[in-house]
C-alpha cells in the first residue's frame, strides 16, 4: 500500500473531491497554506493499494490545473530579499504529489 499526499490548488479541490468519490477512493482533505505564496491550497491524503496508484494519479492529473500567478513588486518584495522592478511570474503546478510506502494501516 502507498500513502499519496497530493497538494493541489484551492480552485480544483471540489472537482477533484467529486471525481475521487465517483471512483470510490477514500480520502481525507486538509485545508493547507503554501509556504511561499501564503495562499490557501488543499492537501489530499489517500491510502491506496499499489494497483490503484496509476488510476489515482490519472484522476489527480485530469482534475488539477497548472496556473500562472503574477506577484506585484510590492508583494514579491515581502517574499524575496530584493524589490523587483517588474511583477514576478510564478508557475504553480496543478499538483505536487508525494508517494510513500505504508508499513501498516490500522483502524480501530
Ligand atoms: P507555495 O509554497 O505557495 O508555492 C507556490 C509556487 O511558488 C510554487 O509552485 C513555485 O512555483 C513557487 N515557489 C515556491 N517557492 C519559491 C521560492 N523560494 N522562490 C521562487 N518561487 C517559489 P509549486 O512548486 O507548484 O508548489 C505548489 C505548492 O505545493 C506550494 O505552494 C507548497 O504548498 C507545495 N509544495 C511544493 N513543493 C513542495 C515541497 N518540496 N515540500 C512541501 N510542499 C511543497
Amino acid at each position: 500500500m502507498k500513502l499519496v499526499i497530493a497538494i493541489i490548488q484551492d480552485q480544483d479541490r471540489l472537482k477533484l473531491a467529486k471525481a475521487l468519490r465517483q471512483a470510490e477512493f477514500q480520502f481525507t482533505r486538509l485545508a493547507t497554506t503554501g509556504g511561499f505564496l501564503k495562499h490557501g491550497n488543499a492537501t489530499f491524503l489517500l491510502a491506496v493499494k499499489d494497483e490503484q496508484l496509476d488510476q489515482l494519479l490519472e484522476i489527480i492529473k485530469a482534475h488539477s490545473q497548472t496556473r500562472t500567478e503574477y506577484l506585484p513588486p510590492a508583494v514579491a518584495s515581502t517574499l524575496l530579499d530584493q524589490m523587483p522592478t517588474q511583477p514576478i511570474e510564478v508557475t504553480v503546478n496543478g499538483a505536487t504529489i508525494f508517494i510513500v510506502p505504508i508499513e501498516k494501516m490500522i483502524k480501530f
